[in-house]
Parts: C-alpha cells; structure tokens; sequence
C-alpha cells in the first residue's frame, strides 16, 4: 500500500546546499567502496591474498561510511541520492602503487569532510557538524593506516621474499582490524 508522504517532510533545518554537500560525500565514499574493490581484485589476481583480504575488508568500511551518511541524510528530512560509479581505476603498478593510492585517496576523502565541517560552521549546521565528528576521527585512523601499511615496503623491501612477506604483514594488520571491528560489534560500538 502506497503511503501518502508527510507533510511535514519538506520541513526540517538540512539546508539545499548543506544536502547537496552530503549527497557529494555519499558519492565519495560509495566510489571509495567500489575502488578498494577494484584494488581487491587486482591483489587477488597478482596472488597477494592477505592484502586482497584485507581490502575487501575495508570495501565493506567505506560501504557502511556511506550508509552512515545516506541515513543521516533521509534522517534529516533531506533526500539522500544513490551513487553513480564509474570511471573507477582497475589496474596498478606494483603492490605499493596500490597502497601508494589509498594514502592519497583517503588525504583527498580528509580533505573533503574539513569542507564540509568548515561549511557546518558557515551556515551553524551544528547537527551536521556533531555527526561529523566520527568521520573526523574515522579519517585520522585510516590515513594512519594507510601510512603504516606503506612503511611495510620501506622497512621489509620488495626484492626477494620481501613481497610475500609484506602480504602477510598485509595479513596481520587485517587480523587486528577484525578483532577490532569484533569488539565493537560486540559491545553495540559503531563498526567503522
Ligand atoms: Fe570513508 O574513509 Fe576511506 O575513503
């Protein structure tokens, strides 16, 4: 049975441009899904199991980053549109051509959330900026991450065995994040 809309729905404080914003970062973070994907694949196919593991993990991360937003936007009265992904990278260099893109992806997803944050405080959207904050936070860990990740190729180096062990540090770095993610499960915490 079809219901008849509210008429309160046109009525909230999510201004045009404040949702027009947010639908921007739904985009954003649905195309980071789908982007670790690709990469997922390409680890998958080169035989680097433990790193094609670890970033199916994290396309499951940015889905739920944007489901974080999508509902907050229909939460707000406002109207949270569906990604359109295309144009996404599907071959890489090397193993560290594929880390070496996810720092400067998640610096360019930072950046995109502080303009967001600065328009919060442009237009006083304090809702919009208290909900934010976990974005602010989620951010600082997976560039730390990403950093991390890319030490590995510096301190192992790639020749020889040094790839395979790489993936399997790849390999321990995703068993933590999963014991993490457990944990908050468990304690009814916010997956990220
Ligand atoms: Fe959603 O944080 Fe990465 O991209």
């Amino acid at each position: 049975m079809k219901t008849k809309a509210s008429k309160y729905a046109a009525k909230t404080s999510l201004t045009a441009e404040m949702e027009k914003e947010l639908n921007k970062q739904v985009q954003m973070e649905g195309k980071s899904s789908f982007y670790y994907l690709a990469m997922a694949s390409w680890c998958e196919n080169k035989g680097y199991l433990n790193a094609a593991d670890f970033l199916y993990n994290h396309f499951e991360e940015e889905k739920n980053h944007m489901m974080k937003l999508f509902r907050y936007i229909n939460e707000m009265g406002g109207h949270a549109v569906a990604p359109d992904i295309k144009d996404l990278k599907t071959d890489y260099e090397s193993l560290r051509d594929v880390f070496e893109h996810i720092l400067e992806h998640e610096i360019a997803v930072t950046k995109s959330i502080n303009n967001i944050i600065d328009f919060c405080f442009q237009v006083k959207d304090f809702s919009t900026l208290n909900f934010l904050q976990w974005y602010v936070n989620e951010q600082r860990e997976e560039e730390a991450l990403a950093r991390r990740t890319l030490e590995l190729f510096d301190i192992i180096g790639e020749e020889g065995q040094g790839l395979w062990l790489i993936d399997q540090e790849i390999g321990k770095i995703l068993k933590g994040i999963e014991a993490e993610q457990a944990a908050e499960a468990n304690s009814g915490g916010e997956a990220a």
